[in-house]
């Protein structure tokens, strides 16, 4: 494992994945390739967003159809979740799970199911895809469990966020850039058209400690909960000192920004979404082992994201994640 953060030398993202393997004399190299497969899916995805404007009603627009979250489905996103699929159909992936498939995807391969399971959030944001704000894909990589029955695909899916393998995020913005940690730290890659690989941008990213940006949406600040009220108006004070609001309404572009400058991003229970918007599988559970591999933390206000027992494959999570100062300040709110 290289010490600095700044790489000396050109590393693509899969020679950084097949040294990340060589640490592990018993890796089989078949996660490297479900890595590969995973990156290739954001290669495509790229190029249909990066063509969105131009391509307009083809990409662009909806599709007149809701998903399993009962939004609106964007054509990128379908479009995103069939690249993603068609990738990992070959790549030694048992269960797929995708927010926007109601179901989960089985890939037998003669009558048992294979090792791994792959969650997604094919596009998250998809909103902004028509403003050309920043979007991402998301994803979230378990193995199937040894003490359960083949067959009882949930009980394989539904594990805590510790249990993930690895984790990673793409940012469609002013240039396409992966993050991803395999539990020994966390590191970015930044998309060289040019040659057609992400190329080693930052190793061993580390959240700074505090953080003098928070990032939630205002608007429904009457409905959040009174300690996260408190908070708010708390920031706002001269003895907090100088905060500023920074929300794109695209949680992997806010994400992004909080791991690389600090503060706090928070979705909190809301009126409408009294279990908080953001899934749990998918978009929670993921950045949460980001986060925390790169000394950041996440929270859904009683509990740490990645010791939640999940419940349901496309369950909802309050959320406040980011530097561990910063959190834990908020949660002194939530629990003082
Ligand atoms: P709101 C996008 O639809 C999303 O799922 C996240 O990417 C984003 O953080 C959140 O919803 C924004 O929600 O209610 O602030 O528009």
């Amino acid at each position: 494992m290289r010490t600095t953060s700044e790489p000396t030398s050109i590393v693509t993202l899969q020679q950084h994945i097949i040294e990340q393997q060589r640490e592990h004399p018993t890796a089989t190299g078949e996660f490297s390739w479900l890595l590969s497969g995973i990156t290739l899916a954001t290669e495509i995805i790229q190029a249909q967003v990066r063509r969105a404007g131009l391509l307009s009603a083809a990409v662009l627009g909806e599709t007149g159809t809701r998903n399993v979250q009962g939004e609106m489905v964007q054509k990128l996103d379908v479009i995103a979740n069939k690249t993603i699929c068609s990738c990992l159909g070959y790549r030694n992936v048992g269960i797929m799970v995708s927010e926007e498939d109601d179901e989960p995807t089985i890939v037998k391969e003669g009558t048992r199911t294979r090792k791994y399971i792959v969650l997604f959030d094919p596009l998250d944001g998809s909103s902004n895809i028509d403003v050309n704000v920043s979007i991402g894909t998301i994803f979230s990589i378990l193995q199937r469990r040894d003490d359960v029955k083949d067959d009882d695909v949930m009980a394989h899916i539904l594990q805590p966020g510790c249990q993930q393998l690895a984790a990673g995020y793409v940012v469609y913005g002013s240039s396409t850039v992966l993050a991803y940690t395999t539990g020994e730290g966390v590191h970015m890659f930044t998309l060289d058209p040019s040659i057609g690989a992400y190329v080693l941008s930052r190793e061993n990213v580390r959240m700074p400690h505090t953080g003098k940006e928070y990032s939630v949406n205002e608007a429904y600040r009457d409905t959040f909960p009174d300690a996260i009220q408190r908070y708010l108006q708390w920031v706002k004070t001269a003895e907090a000192g100088k905060y500023s609001m920074r929300y794109i309404g695209s949680f992997v572009a806010d994400f992004h920004r909080t791991l690389l400058r600090g503060g706090v991003f928070l979705y909190p229970p809301t009126k409408s979404a009294p279990g908080g918007k953001l899934r749990l599988m998918y978009e929670a559970n993921p950045m949460a082992f980001l986060a925390e591999q790169a000394g950041g933390a996440a929270t859904d206000g009683k509990q740490r994201i990645l010791d939640k027992a999940p419940k349901a494959l496309h369950e909802r999570t309050p959320l406040v994640i980011g530097s561990k100062a910063e959190v834990d300040r908020v949660l002194s709110f939530w629990q003082g």
